[in-house]
């Protein structure tokens, strides 16, 4: 049977495979993601969800709201499992699609090695990290997702520190440095972008990455109706950054027309709410330099501070990038 390709939203089949009945919070940006995400990988597809909200509000037993097979371990191994069972079903001389869907904690922290083996190897796999920036179902506690300036329950806001000092882990430049096959960054506020990259990543061989942005109600401290808001304006301040490197080539899938300032991004969620001007500044610088590293342009001020990000740049010494 030939498949027709999927190319917008409108190609998007209604045949779900994460159904009705799960107990994922009102405006969850996770059930949103996977929903749409099974949607392109289709019928013949396992998937591996190792501890996070997915699993908690899925498959509790003995029920499960995934009409897909499904399979759960431990939180710090997708992506050895899902090397695993592709290689099973390969000697069986199934042709399936296999998946791994995990936090940004089971991928950024915690499954790192297993996710950085699986890359290297080159498995026939897809890896989507669903990035809520936070460990959620444990309670809210800091991952290396979480952004400069946010509340968590383990970077609390008191007299001398006022949220996370870090700024965000570029997980995606650490999984692209494996020279794999594909990877994406999604946002669930851009649909057609984000159908055309799944199916692209279906369709490949080898490994293959795709990072999806999901606003977390509890975990941002905002209102269940501004989810695909937020998702938006995280692309339109580069907060989040719509992107592709197929087979090596680095390519912007969307560019907001002028850069807005990071500040309408975080009056929408409670978790900036305390933010001094100075971290406010610091951030909007981040997404300035950040923004220049990855496609070698200035934006025009504003927001940004063109002069005082120069100094810290060193884009110019990038051998990768060039000058
Ligand atoms: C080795 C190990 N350490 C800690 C836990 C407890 N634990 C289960 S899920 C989880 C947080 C998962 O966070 P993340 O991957 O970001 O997914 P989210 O809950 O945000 O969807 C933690 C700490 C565990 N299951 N195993
Ligand atoms: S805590 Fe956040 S990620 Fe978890 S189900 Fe609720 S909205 Fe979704």
């Amino acid at each position: 049977m030939v498949t027709k390709e999927i190319k917008t939203i409108k190609d998007l089949p209604r045949d779900d495979y994460l159904t009705r009945g799960h107990g994922a919070c009102p405006g969850c940006g996770v059930a949103i993601a996977v929903k749409n995400i099974a949607r392109v990988l289709g019928k013949d597809t396992i998937v591996y969800v190792p501890a996070c909200c997915l699993i908690v509000f899925s498959a509790l037993y003995p029920a499960s709201a995934f009409k897909w097979p499904f399979f759960y371990t431990a939180f710090e191994n997708t992506g050895a499992v899902i090397s695993g069972i592709k290689a099973a079903l390969k000697r069986c001389g199934k042709e399936v699609t296999v998946v791994g869907m995990a936090g940004d904690g089971g991928t950024f922290d915690i499954g790192l090695q297993a996710l950085s083996g699986a890359a290297e190897r080159n498995e026939d796999v897809i890896y989507v990290c669903l990035d809520n920036e936070a460990y959620m179902n444990t309670g809210i506690q800091r991952s290396g997702a979480t952004p400069f300036g946010a509340w968590t329950t383990t970077s609390p806001i008191g007299k001398k520190v006022q949220g996370k000092r870090e700024f965000k882990k570029d997980i995606d430049v650490i999984v692209a440095a494996h020279n794999i096959p594909y990877m994406a960054t999604l946002s669930i506020a851009h649909p057609n972008d984000f159908v055309r990259k799944v199916q692209k990543a279906k369709s490949e061989r080898g490994f293959r990455f795709l990072h999806v942005l999901c606003p977390c109600v509890p975990g941002w401290r905002s209102e269940a109706s501004k989810s695909v808001t937020i998702a938006r304006l995280a692309v339109e301040t580069g907060m989040w950054i719509l992107y592709e490197v197929d087979h090596g080539i680095e390519k912007l899938t969307y560019k907001p027309k002028t850069l807005v300032p990071v500040k309408e991004y975080l009056q929408l969620q409670g978790r900036f709410r305390h933010m001094s001007e100075e971290d406010v500044e610091k951030l909007q610088t981040w997404i300035c330099e950040r923004w220049k590293h990855q496609f070698y342009e200035e934006v025009p001020v504003p927001p940004c501070k063109i002069e005082e990000a120069k100094k810290t740049l060193i884009i110019d010494e990038d051998p990768l990038h060039g000058p």
